[in-house]
C-alpha cells in the first residue's frame, strides 16, 4: 500500500531562523538538490524506509564574496563517507585503500585489489541504481546551513525514521553576508582600500592593516539547537564532536548534549579518530569504542630506518564506522519503538 506522504512545500519560516536566512544568501543551487531531495524521500516514505542525513567533510568561511581566500575546518570526509557505505550495508573498506599510481603517474586499481574494488563498485552502482543514495554537495557554512535547514524540513514526515549522522567538521566562526568584502583583499600597502561592504556600509570583517590581516568574525548561529527544537523535533539526531585534548573531551561532549537535548554525541581526537570514539548519550552513559590495530603503515616515523613501529603507524584492523553504525542503527530502532516525542 503506498502512504499519502505530505512534505511542506519549502522551508516554514520562523523568527530565530529568519535572522540568519535573511541576512545571509541562498546557495544556487539548493531549489535544484531541494527536489531532487524530495523526490528521494518521497520514494523512501512511500515504501516505509529509513533515510539517514550523513554530513561529511569541512566547511569553509570565505574572507571576500568573489572568492580567493577562505578558512577551512579539518575533515578529510572519512568518517561520513565509510557511515554511509555502511548505511548502505556495503562492508567495504575505503576503496582509496585500493588504489595506487602506476609507473607512468597514473592512477590504477592495485591488482591485488581488484576483487574487493569490483565489490564496492558494484555496491555503489546498486545503491544508485536502486536510490538508495543522494549525494549533494556544499562548501561553505553557510551552504551547509541553508542545505541542513532544507533537508531537515523535507525529511520531517518520516518522523522517528529520519537520522542525522552529523560528521561534517562545521565551521564555528564566520564572516556574515553584510561584512564581507567583493574582492580579493590586498596585501600589499600601495593597493590597500578599505573595501566598504556594498549594501550595508558596514565595516569589512577582514582588512590589512598595515601588514597584518585583521580578521573578525562572527560566532555561527547555534543550528542544533534549532535543528532539534524546530527543524527535526522527531528525528533521531546524533552529533559528533572533535577535540584535540583528551582531557576535555567527555566533558565537552557532555555539556553539547545538555545544550541541545539530543539523542548522542560521539567524541573523537584528531589523532585516534580512526581507532577510538567515545558515545557520550542522554542518561549520562558514556562507552568507549576501540578498535585494534592491523598493519603497519608508512607513518612519519615508520619512514626512518631504525625507528620502532609506534601503535599510530599501524592502520586499525576495521574500520570504526563498521562498529559506529551498527550501534546507531539499534538505537534508532528503539528510538522508533518508543515512539517518543521530545
Ligand atoms: O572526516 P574525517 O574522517 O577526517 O574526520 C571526522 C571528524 C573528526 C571530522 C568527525 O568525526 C567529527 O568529529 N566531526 C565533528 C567535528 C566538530 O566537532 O565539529
Amino acid at each position: 500500500m503506498v502512504k499519502e506522504i505530505h512534505i511542506p512545500n519549502g522551508v516554514r519560516a520562523n523568527n530565530v531562523d529568519m535572522e540568519y536566512f535573511e541576512s545571509n544568501p541562498k546557495p544556487a543551487n539548493l531549489d535544484a538538490h531541494s527536489t531532487l531531495a524530495r523526490t528521494f524521500i518521497e520514494h523512501h516514505a512511500e515504501q516505509n524506509r529509513r533515510v539517514a542525513l550523513v554530513t561529511s567533510g569541512g566547511t569553509t568561511v570565505p574572507l571576500e564574496n568573489q572568492t580567493v581566500r577562505f578558512i577551512d575546518n579539518f575533515s578529510a570526509g572519512t568518517r561520513g563517507a565509510t557511515s554511509a557505505e555502511y548505511f548502505l550495508e556495503s562492508g567495504t573498506n575505503c576503496f582509496l585503500d585500493y588504489m595506487m599510481f602506476n609507473d607512468a603517474g597514473t592512477v590504477v586499481i592495485n591488482t591485488k585489489y581488484q576483487h574487493q574494488m569490483g565489490d564496492v563498485l558494484a555496491k555503489y552502482t546498486k545503491a544508485r541504481k536502486e536510490n538508495a543514495l543522494l549525494l549533494l554537495p556544499f562548501t561553505t557554512v553557510n551552504e551547509y546551513l541553508w542545505y541542513l535547514r532544507e533537508l531537515a524540513m523535507l525529511m520531517q514526515p518520516l518522523g522517528p525514521k529520519s537520522l542525522f549522522y552529523l560528521a561534517a567538521a562545521v565551521s564555528d566562526f564566520f564572516v556574515p553576508a553584510e561584512r564581507m568584502v567583493e574582492h580579493k583583499i590586498q596585501s600589499s600597502e600601495e593597493f590597500h582600500v578599505r573595501q566598504p561592504n556594498g549594501t550595508t556600509g558596514q565595516p569589512p570583517a577582514a582588512h590589512m592593516e598595515g601588514k597584518q590581516l585583521l580578521i573578525d568574525l562572527d560566532p555561527v548561529p547555534k543550528f542544533l539547537k534549532l535543528l532539534v527544537d524546530r527543524w527535526a523535533p522527531q528525528s533521531m539526531i546524533i552529533s559528533f564532536k572533535l577535540e584535540t585534548d583528551p582531557s576535555i573531551l567527555a566533558e565537552k561532549a557532555r555539556s553539547a548534549l545538555k545544550k541541545y537535548s539530543h539523542h548522542l554525541v560521539i567524541g573523537n581526537l584528531l589523532n585516534t579518530r580512526k581507532w577510538e570514539v567515545v558515545f557520550v548519550s542522554a542518561d549520562g552513559g558514556e562507552k568507549w569504542l576501540r578498535v585494534p590495530a592491523g598493519r603497519r603503515t608508512k607513518s612519519v616515523s615508520g619512514l626512518l630506518p631504525d625507528t620502532p613501529s609506534t601503535e599510530e603507524s599501524r592502520e586499525p584492523a576495521v574500520e570504526i564506522e563498521s562498529w559506529i553504525v551498527p550501534e546507531i542503527e539499534k538505537l534508532q530502532t528503539e528510538w522508533i519503538g518508543h515512539g517518543e516525542q521530545r
